[in-house]
């Protein structure tokens, strides 16, 4: 980056920040949000230095910066700058849980779950894009700058700093899926949307098939001329290049806190306090969304204590995970719906004191994460559809053992690397509840050379 980028400033937008300030009944507290954005960027920004611009929204955020609304981080280590954008709370309903949440997230996933479009998020979307803009031209100023910004948040930020200060270098991250121009098309706003993208100089996506369907879109809806071969897109007079990068994490770090005492030391509390010795374990690890497929799952957990009764009483399911979104309708009834299956489950099959499965919708730390990991025999990731899916790239780099069995939905673009997992559809249920029995019965050696591929 030193080398290419030189004296430009080099600097990210999203709408998380990597790191919040809040107030606690200990005094303020810094929390690391969980989620796949902020776990893949932070190391750059780490490694490379900068400014990361992002929505300060803890309690105890505005108290930690200075008259810039800037601090340096991680705050033990200041190795690059944060720049905190503030938002009212009608900003953020209708931008954050609104439009970006309520309708580009759903209409990205084809999860079956319909996008709301609300003229007045739209409205407020618009307006915080140009908050956003206004931050980052003024962290500009009149030098050089290269400007990553990521995600759906921001689609229409990439246009705005284009119009203003043509000379900024913009690049856009997509994480989540690009779906093809029949379900994109129902969007009110595609043209504005797919205008602001294209105000980027380049635009990725995790894989060349949401390129593709991100050209098929533009192709049937703007006039812009579109080149297959080197995969550009122009419009008025304006190129972008579009560009698959699979997104990953630190595999060697990993590896090596994985091994560390302390996770030898919580996986050994963990067994104690959740009462699992001398069980086998399955697990489940999600930011609880709907589009990650947990009811799929718990329904696929139930048809298999059916169909292998010999599994009851010595197998556990954990599901652990934190809750997000929970603002909103669709979140709530999610969660729900996830606390009655696991009721019934639990009820239908649980005996003494063993639970078929152990639910742990928390916030937990990653060490705790990588003990849950470790202890696993196998681990469900079952989205009905997702960009890539960070979790399933964790729980492999965290089996230094070269044990343990992934069970993939080919609906992730996790799935198109990790060729070595079990497959499954989540929608299917009976072969679901198959995969799960053959994970179960697989011996060390296939797990071994399935895990080491
Ligand atoms: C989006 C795209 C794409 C989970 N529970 C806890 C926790 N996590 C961590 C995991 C993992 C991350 O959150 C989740 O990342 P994913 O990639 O699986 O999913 P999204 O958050 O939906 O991310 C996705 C990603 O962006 C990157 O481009 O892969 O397709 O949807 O790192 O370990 N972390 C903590 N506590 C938890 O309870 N601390």
């Amino acid at each position: 980056m030193r080398r290419e980028l030189e004296d430009f400033h080099f600097i990210v937008v999203s709408n998380r920040e990597p790191y919040i300030h809040n107030y606690t009944a200990d005094g303020i507290k810094c929390v690391i949000p969980a989620g796949g954005l902020t776990g893949a960027l932070d190391p750059i920004m780490r490694a490379c230095g900068g400014t990361w611009i992002a929505h300060g929204s803890g309690t105890a955020d505005s108290r930690m910066v200075d008259e810039d609304n800037k601090l340096e981080v991680p705050p033990d280590a200041g190795e690059y700058t944060l720049r905190r954008v503030w938002l009212t709370k009608e900003q953020e309903e209708g931008y954050y849980s609104g439009f970006a949440n309520e309708a580009l997230w759903p209409l990205c996933h084809i999860a079956y779950t319909q996008p709301v479009f609300n003229e007045q998020h739209w409205n407020t979307y618009k307006e915080v894009n140009q908050v956003f803009a206004e931050n980052v031209l003024n962290e500009v100023g009149d030098g050089q700058a290269i400007v990553f910004i990521q995600d759906y948040h921001l689609a229409l930020l990439p246009r705005l700093l284009k119009d203003e200060n043509p000379s900024i270098v913009t690049a856009l991250f997509w994480h989540i899926p690009w779906p093809n121009h029949e379900v994109f098309r129902i969007c009110p706003w595609q043209e504005e949307i797919l205008n602001g993208l294209l105000g980027s100089d380049l635009l990725g996506f995790h894989l060349r098939y949401h390129c593709n369907n991100f050209m098929d879109t533009i192709e049937r809806t703007i006039e812009a001329r579109i080149d297959y071969e080197q995969f550009e897109v122009t419009s008025g007079g304006k190129k972008t290049v579009v560009r698959p990068f699979p997104i990953s994490i630190d595999f060697e770090q990993i590896c090596r806190e994985a091994q560390t005492v302390e996770v030898n030391e919580e996986m050994e509390r963990l067994v104690k306090t959740l009462g699992i010795g001398g069980q086998v374990i399955g697990l489940g690890l999600d930011r609880i969304d709907y589009t990650k497929g947990i009811p799929n799952r718990l329904k696929a957990l139930d048809r298999f204590f059916a169909r292998y009764p010999r599994y009851q009483g010595n197998m556990t399911f954990i599901q652990a995970g934190v809750q997000s979104r929970v603002h909103i309708e669709a979140y709530r009834q999610l969660n729900e719906g996830i606390d009655r299956q696991i009721e019934e489950i639990n009820d239908r099959y649980g005996s003494g004191s063993w639970k078929p499965i152990i639910y742990l919708p928390e916030d937990l730390p990653s060490v705790s994460l990588m003990a849950l990991n470790r202890l696993a025999h196998f681990c469900i990731v079952s989205p009905l559809h997702d960009g890539m899916n960070l979790v399933a790239k964790e729980f492999v780099a965290s089996r230094f053992d070269e044990d343990g069995v992934l069970i993939l939905s080919p609906f992730t673009g996790a799935a198109r690397e990790l060729n070595d997992a079990l497959l499954s559809n989540p929608y299917a249920t009976d072969h679901f509840a198959e995969t799960i029995g053959r994970a179960l019965d697989m011996g060390r050696r296939e797990r071994r050379t399935r895990m080491r591929r």
